[in-house]
């Protein structure tokens, strides 16, 4: 409407006003006698607007059928003027089976796990502490770059993994490796990724704890927070497409759930009906950030019922409660063909990583409380020996023989040359891209002039 020849005077602001007018009223009209020619005003409308009742009948037939929404017992309208919360009635309670002490205090939520599963999982528990144990002092002496634990919170990861069927893909955040332990994934194969050896398969380009197994429907790790989700609802709903009995399990923090990508893989997953279990870990802290100022409503549970999920809150320490949920969820989401969220709450009993020093923003009694007295190992481990599944002699002999398989491939692959540098700019494009040989040149030029200060790449070869 504006000539940029002239500036754009009253005069002309008007004028072009009246101009933008008309065409929108002559747009209008020609769309409303569209309409008319289509007869797409012919709902009988006309004929009913006089009575109260025939109103509220139109709403409720095609208002609600609009929104999408089911009104209980069809009552559409209220007359107090409420505003809710959803925090009236308190917070969802964990659902358990064992007390803190490992007793079984719910017999009907029991999953009455045999002897077998019993030792898979306690096994498989200790051994990914004793993995942690000497990751963790590795890293501090220098032989790894950096590495995370996963200390009390080997029930919500385990109890999960157990209620899944093995062949179920699993999305995980990086706090995840048990499931690789639980699903038997060789220890070289996770010591070579956190080496970066020449035996790791996913050539020493991520950062040590970036696993990834396809044999083991282990997705590729990825640091980035909650870029698991929308990858994870993507997935269930392949599944689903593909009429697979199969659900994803998707593992995340409370922190996680904050980040966009959460809330846009939910809604995903809800409205297009998707096989995934989205499995949270409440932890209680994201790095130094408390949950209490990650949610002001009822944690990430009420997150699943917003997104119209079935979601349940469970104790993440009690490995039985974990593993009945799960088995419930994976039953619930391929009986409705639905998401289904697992809030599962546990406590992070070490540091976030070795990047970070817990003891600056939570104090070492709490810690200990919940590594030492509700350690979800320790229950586990009681209710397995009364019930004459484990011994004593058991936990150790586990714990050696993982103790010296951690060892010796962490000394195995130490000795192995590393990935040549080059690889990095590798298997992105099927041939060199000009940007990336760009780069490749750059890089190369920088190490050769400071070979110095690079001794791992072998003191200036490249
Ligand atoms: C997109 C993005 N933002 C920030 C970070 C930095 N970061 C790494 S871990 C983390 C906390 C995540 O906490 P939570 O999801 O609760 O998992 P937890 O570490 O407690 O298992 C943050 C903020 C990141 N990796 N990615």
């Amino acid at each position: 409407f504006f000539s940029h020849s002239r500036p754009a005077g009253p005069h002309a602001l008007r004028a072009a006003g009246l101009r933008m007018q008309h065409v929108i009223r002559r747009g209008l009209r020609s769309r409303c006698q569209q309409f008319r020619a289509r007869k797409c005003f012919s709902t009988g409308l006309d004929s009913v607007v006089d009575s109260a009742a025939a109103h509220e009948r139109v709403v409720s037939e095609t208002g609600a059928k609009a929104w999408n929404l089911q009104f209980k017992d069809g009552a559409i309208f209220t007359h107090r003027l409420d505003f809710h919360n959803g925090r009236e009635k308190g917070a969802a309670p964990l659902f358990r089976v064992m007390d803190l002490t490992g007793n079984i205090v719910n017999d009907e939520g029991d999953p009455h796990l045999s002897r077998d599963h019993c030792r898979r999982i306690l096994r498989a528990m200790h051994r990914s502490n004793v993995m942690d144990s000497i990751l963790y002092d590795a890293q501090r002496q220098g032989r790894l770059s950096f590495f995370m634990t996963h200390y009390g919170e080997e029930g919500s990861i385990i109890g999960a993994t157990a209620g899944l069927d093995d062949n179920d893909m699993v999305y995980c955040q990086y706090r995840e490796a048990p499931v690789l332990i639980y699903r038997d994934y060789s220890i070289a194969q996770m010591l070579a990724q956190c080496t970066g050896s020449g035996a790791d398969r996913t050539k020493g380009r991520q950062m040590p704890i970036h696993y990834a197994s396809p044999e083991h429907n282990f997705q590729a790790v990825s640091a980035c927070l909650a870029t698991q989700i929308p990858n994870a609802a993507g997935a269930g709903y392949a599944f689903r497409l593909e009429g697979l009995d199969r659900i994803v399990c998707c593992f995340f923090g409370e922190g996680a759930s904050s980040e966009g990508d959460f809330h846009a893989g939910m809604n995903f997953a809800a409205t297009l009906g998707c096989q995934t279990l989205f499995l949270c870990r409440n932890n209680g802290y994201a790095i130094s950030t408390p949950a209490l100022e990650q949610y002001a409503g009822d944690g990430v549970y009420i997150r699943g019922l917003a997104y119209g999920m079935r979601s349940l809150r469970v104790d993440g320490n009690d490995v039985l409660a974990v593993v009945a949920a799960v088995r419930r969820a994976r039953e619930l989401i391929l009986e409705h063909k639905a998401p289904v969220l697992i809030e599962a709450m546990t406590y992070r009993g070490g540091h976030h990583s070795t990047s970070d020093d817990a003891g600056r923003y939570r104090s070492k009694d709490e810690q200990d409380v919940w590594v030492k007295s509700l350690n979800p190992i320790k229950r586990f481990q009681k209710y397995c020996i009364e019930q004459g599944h484990w011994s004593s002699e058991d936990t150790a002999r586990v714990q050696q023989e993982m103790r010296e398989e951690v060892i010796n491939s962490l000394g195995e692959n130490e000795k192995l040359p590393k990935w040549p540098i080059e690889t990095l700019f590798h298997d992105v494009y099927a041939a060199p891209a000009p940007h990336l040989a760009r780069q490749q040149e750059a890089l190369l030029k920088h190490l050769q002039e400071f070979r110095d200060e690079y001794p791992s790449l072998g003191g200036g070869d490249h």
